[in-house]
């Protein structure tokens, strides 16, 4: 069959965006600097490829450090609000693009085009936040122990941001970065997904167009393409003040460790174990799509995805079931189609790795609930759609401790007081993101409190993924400790500085120490 894109009008997104004609390795924007190896993209929705484009060699890297790093002279001179004034207009050419932006995530990544349509929503929204926020990078004010002395406290930008993102969000992490970090004066090279290269090469194309009809040079916003030696040559390189990574634990290690090497800073953004508590009081209405959203919603790809749930006692049986039917209703198919809810896997490599996830977890013990399974015939060619599965699994499982990447979603039981519970959700090496299901206020409470979830996001009667811009994300343990997008993430992409200005006639020392000449 001649493209389901075409059905879906995703050749003529790809014109809009500029991409349609990177299927013979050719590159656009500033992109161009790339001489490398060919990265083919595959559309897990059918299986088509649908671009090459080059990867950057070691001279490409270095050419675009040194459009970056004097483009950042540039961009610094800008005042804040003006600099606000650039991503205003970016986001606006997302809202005129929003529809083709969607379902090129859709059609790359393969999650539901809702879901792909939320992704540039996100990067709207991160936009407005961005340009409220360039009038507002405050300091403080600090009173001095001294007579006629004021001390204040200044943010500076830091430079260049490397961007290391994963295919699972291929366009909204990059903005939440690059957003931020423009306004705090900072200028950006991206390292996309090798999975997911024409939506990097596509949100390109709009911010190079923004910066040309604003005369500013386009190295504010860098594209580097390739796999991890690209993204080595970045965490290596000091002209990278900060690195800012989404990705597996495994991958942040890497990154987090060389980076501290050289005393860089980096905001790792990791994988989650993330866990809903039922309480008995739980409301069902609320449960029941909180739940399957959490664990199916992207092919159960998000690192906020629901991997468990942790279910008291007294309402499992009623849970349980009530999940169990709703999986009844999930249509799995064509992302592209809006009466589907669930689309593919990114990758046969991804299919695998679930298909052994559920293995592993009937060896361990595991009672299968809803059966998983890899789709087959018209419509399924890619190979990369399965059936979300339910099974019912023991936390300490070796499997169940692990994030897989996958529609997995392991239940388990909890009996007497909520911190039972709490202890169960808490036992994992990750701590992204939570949720508790109750209308017992103390419980909601207990929960949220120091002795709760120590999670980085902890949220009652919502599941565990679809988080806002406006909070900070990012979670604890091997989730890597950063915190992106909103309250006060914008101090990570910039330097602190705290002056001492004495504007008395005297020179007294701080701690009141005497040094008379
Ligand atoms: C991610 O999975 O890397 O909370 C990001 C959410 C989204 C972002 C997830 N806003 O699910």
């Amino acid at each position: 069959m001649e493209a389901i894109a075409t059905d879906f009008g995703i050749d003529q997104a790809l014109k809009t965006l500029g991409v349609k004609e990177l299927n013979n390795g050719t590159s656009t924007g500033s992109d161009n600097f790339s001489n490398g190896e060919i990265i083919e993209s595959y559309s897990p929705v059918d299986g088509k490829l649908i671009a090459k484009v080059k990867s950057s060699t070691r001279e490409d890297y270095d050419k675009v450090m040194d459009a970056a790093t004097s483009a950042f002279k540039t961009w610094r001179d800008m005042p804040a609000p003006q600099r606000g004034e650039i991503v205003r207009q970016f986001g606006n050419k997302l809202r005129e693009l929003k529809e083709p932006l969607g379902k090129l995530v859709s059609y790359e990544m393969g999650k539901s085009l809702q879901e792909g349509y939320g992704e540039v929503q996100e990067m709207i929204d991160i936009c407005d936040f961005a340009v409220g926020l360039s009038r507002q990078l405050n300091g403080l004010t600090i009173p001095s122990e001294r007579p006629g002395h004021v001390m204040r406290e200044q943010w500076h930008p830091i430079g260049v941001v490397g961007i290391i993102s994963a295919f699972n969000f291929p366009v909204a992490v990059w903005s939440w970065n690059t957003a931020l970090a423009w306004i705090c004066g900072d200028v950006c090279v991206w390292k996309a997904s090798e999975k997911a290269p024409l939506c990097s090469i596509a949100c390109q194309n709009i911010i190079a167009e923004v910066l040309k009809d604003n005369n500013l040079p386009e190295g504010i916003s860098c594209i580097v393409n390739g796999d991890y030696k690209v993204g080595e040559f970045m965490t290596k390189d000091r002209r990278v003040a900060l690195v800012s990574a989404t990705g597996s634990t495994r991958m942040g290690k890497i990154v987090g460790v060389t980076v501290a090497e050289r005393f860089g800073k980096s905001l790792l953004e990791l994988g989650g174990n993330n866990a809903i508590i039922i309480t008995p009081t739980a409301d069902l209405k609320v449960v029941v799509p909180g739940a399957v959203f959490g664990a199916v919603g992207t092919c159960g790809q998000r690192c906020t995805s629901t991997r468990r749930l942790i279910i008291h006692e007294s309402v499992y049986d009623k849970v349980r079931d009530a999940i169990v039917g709703a999986y009844k209703q999930i249509k799995i198919g064509n992302p592209l189609d809006e009466n589907n809810h669930v689309g593919p896997l990114i990758d046969k490599d991804s299919v695998n790795t679930y298909l052994a996830a559920i293995e592993k977890a009937k060896a361990e013990g595991g009672n299968v609930l809803v059966e998983g399974g890899v789709l087959e015939g018209e419509g399924f060619e890619s190979g990369c759609y399965v059936k979300p599965a339910i099974i019912e699994a023991e936390n300490h499982f070796e499997i169940v401790q692990h994030e897989t990447f996958a529609p997995i979603l392991y239940i388990m039981k909890y009996s007497g007081d909520l911190e039972n519970a709490i202890e169960m959700q808490n036992g994992v090496a990750q701590g992204l993101s939570s949720a508790i299901m109750t209308n017992e206020m103390k419980e909601a409470e207990k929960f949220l409190s120091y002795a709760g979830s120590d999670c980085g996001i902890a949220n009652v009667n919502i599941g565990t993924s679809g988080a806002e811009i406006g909070g900070a994300f990012g979670g604890e343990k091997e989730t890597g400790g950063g915190r992106e997008s909103g309250s006060d993430a914008w101090k990570v992409y910039m330097r602190r500085q705290t002056n001492t200005i004495n504007y008395s006639d005297e020179l007294p020392l701080a701690q009141g120490i005497k040094f008379d000449l």
